[in-house]
């Protein structure tokens, strides 16, 4: 097969890579490119401008490839990231990754260096073999060496990254080949759109009917959410599902909002009482992976426990415990196949159950709530996020951004989500540094608000995106948790150095705001933060509060400390 470019007859209107790359995106209703320019790549971003579309550019490639997954997180189309070759593309990488754990649909498209050098490793610019460097990392990747290919590939790109489990793609393109021309007319018949790239998966109606037999005879039911069953997109069947069971949920972080905090049914606060006690778990779009500590051990109590559990991923069935019920499949179509199979069924024969879940729930956030409104002498966790809540619970379409580890935490069991997909945090590998990216698709791609809380070592991350913020007028509150180092602020230094955990005290987040072309103000109490965020919120520009917290506030690692590793040597 010829790699070599056809010969065009003279007089042919051309076209050449760049247009049919960007033909093909648009064919695919991208609009959108988050990516930094460089070397082979820039002209890609002044001609997608030119067209009309939008490109966001970002200061590193980590950030503008965070900010492509969560837009396809968002959006269900696929979040499209651009870099240059070896250093862009690895920045890219990280967020492809990432994209992928969290099963959110992305392409990273890298420009590369030619084949015949870096396959003969003769030292090009910026060499590197990326394409398969990025294999094991994402879903797919794809190599496209000829213009007439583009379209096919951008076709793959967008089918992997969206059909089955959603993940990150890669597109490698060797910088000739955007100038390579070919005959326009031949050109347009190469792009076409894919039918369908994300089809409905119904599950059998065998499992259907084993899980509805497990859920029947269940004595303590629960729902567990996962952020899969938010990607869904069918909140009302969802919704319906959970109230025509009468079951309790229980929501991951970025599945809360999924059906409101304030549910009736919510079992949030009464987390370690329903994981151990119930006897039957509906996990929907849910990894029993650590978040969920494997499905196994004190967690989970010692009352046996049986699985149903909705995934559209067959292979992610039975990856740590057994699974009664497994229901392969898409989210919409396993909740209502489970709704016409349960027709006529309420869990109301679990009444006690259900009201002894209620009862805890309601008495752990009564007693919670007290310490929201306690008066400390410097802010701590509690009575600042209690204050941040206030506000945030007259504005239900904000997108809540959320990262730290404290300050994570904290803000995960203080702040309610009232809608569905309004919190995008450090997900399923709780990645520090995703806070800017993700704040940016959320106001781009929602059109709303959006209030990051921010650990200030979380922050410190991507924190030079904030002018990436500014630059786009973008209508974020950013609120840095200001407590001074990394968990806490107070650890004391060994001799002739700073402590590896604390950061400069004089920080000034405010002023960095304002040095970066934003909106800053520091705050002290929890009054002054309310006022601050309600007037952000209101302005509409992009702010930092920085929000000044106790130094002890902190407990390392947050609520998994247990993850953390210590030495017993020397220790008494
Ligand atoms: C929950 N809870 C509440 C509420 N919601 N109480 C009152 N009011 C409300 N609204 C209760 C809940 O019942 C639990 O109490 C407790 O608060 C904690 O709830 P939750 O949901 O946070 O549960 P838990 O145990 O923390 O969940 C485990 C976990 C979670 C692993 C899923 O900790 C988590 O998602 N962690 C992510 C950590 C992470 O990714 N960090 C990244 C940075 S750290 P009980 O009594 O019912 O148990 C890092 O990078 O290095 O350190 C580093
Ligand atoms: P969480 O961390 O919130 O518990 P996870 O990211 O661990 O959520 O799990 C999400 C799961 O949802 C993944 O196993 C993925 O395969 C699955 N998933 C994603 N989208 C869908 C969908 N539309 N239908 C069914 N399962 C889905
Ligand atoms: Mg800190």
């Amino acid at each position: 097969m010829s790699n070599a470019p056809a010969v065009v007859p003279e007089g042919v209107e051309l076209t050449d890579g760049f247009h049919l790359l960007m033909d093909a995106l648009e064919l695919n209703g991208i609009t959108n490119i988050y990516g930094l320019l460089g070397i082979p790549v820039t002209e890609i971003g002044r001609m997608w401008q030119a067209r009309g579309n939008k490109f966001y550019s970002f200061r590193n490639e980590q950030n503008a490839g965070y900010a492509a997954s969560v837009a396809g997180y968002l959006t269900k189309k696929p979040g499209v990231c651009v870099t240059v070759s070896a250093p862009g593309f690895l920045n890219g990488l990280t967020a492809l990754a990432n994209a992928t754990t969290n099963c959110f649909p992305m392409i990273l498209i890298s420009g590369s260096s030619e084949r015949e050098i870096v396959d003969l490793q003769q030292g090009d610019y910026e060499e590197m073999d990326q394409l398969n460097i990025a294999r094991p990392h994402c879903k797919a990747s794809y190599r496209i060496n000829r213009p007439e290919d583009i379209g096919v590939a951008v076709v793959r790109a967008v089918r992997t990254a969206l059909s089955g489990r959603p993940g990150g793609v890669y597109l490698d393109i060797p910088a000739r080949l955007f100038s390579t021309v070919m005959a326009a007319d031949e050109g347009k018949k190469s792009l076409w759109a894919p039918v369908d790239p994300a089809p409905a998966q119904i599950p059998a109606p065998s499992a259907v009917q084993r899980a509805a037999e497990l859920i029947k005879n269940a004595k303590k039911p629960l729902i567990l959410f996962g952020k899969g069953a938010a990607y869904a997109q069918c909140d009302a069947d969802i919704l319906a599902f959970v109230e025509e069971t009468g079951i309790p949920f229980t929501p991951m972080s970025m599945a809360k909002g999924l059906v409101s905090d304030l549910h009736p049914q919510c079992a949030a606060a009464a987390r370690s009482l329903v994981l151990q006690e119930s006897d039957v778990v509906i996990l929907v779009g849910a990894r029993l992976n650590w978040l969920l500590a494997h499905g196994k051990g004190k967690t989970w109590g010692v009352a046996p426990k049986k699985f149903v559990q909705i995934d559209i991923q067959a292979n992610e069935i039975d990856s740590n415990v057994k699974i009664e019920a497994p229901l392969v499949g898409d989210v919409q179509s396993c909740i209502n196949a489970l709704r016409a199979e349960l027709k006529g069924y309420k869990s109301a024969d679990q009444a006690a159950w259900a009201s002894s879940v209620a009862e805890k729930h309601n008495s752990t956030r009564a007693k919670l709530a007290s310490k929201l409104s306690t008066a400390t002498p410097v802010m701590n966790y509690h009575n600042s996020l209690g204050a941040i809540r206030d506000v945030l619970k007259n504005y239900p379409d904000i997108c809540l951004v959320n990262e730290g580890a404290n300050a994570l935490d904290n803000a995960r069991m203080v702040i309610d989500q009232y809608l569905p997909r309004k919190r995008v945090d450090t997900g399923t590998w709780g990645v520090m540094g995703i806070g800017m990216g993700s704040a940016a698709a959320a106001a781009v791609e929602t059109g709303k608000p959006v209030v990051a809380i921010c650990g200030d070592s979380a922050f410190g991350f991507s924190a030079m995106e904030y002018e990436t913020l500014t630059r786009y007028n973008l209508p974020v509150t950013v609120i840095v948790m200001n407590n001074g180092g990394i968990y806490r602020g107070d650890e004391a230094s060994p001799d002739h150095q700073f402590s590896c955990m604390l950061f400069n005290p004089n920080t000034r987040y405010d002023q960095l705001s304002i040095a970066l072309g934003g909106e800053g103000v520091r705050v002290n109490t929890p009054e002054e933060l309310a006022k601050a965020l309600e007037d952000s919120i209101k302005s509409g520009k992009t702010t930092i509060i920085d929000a000044i917290i106790d130094p002890a506030a902190g407990v390392e690692s947050g609520r998994i400390g247990n993850l953390n590793i210590v030495s017993t040597i020397g220790k008494k």
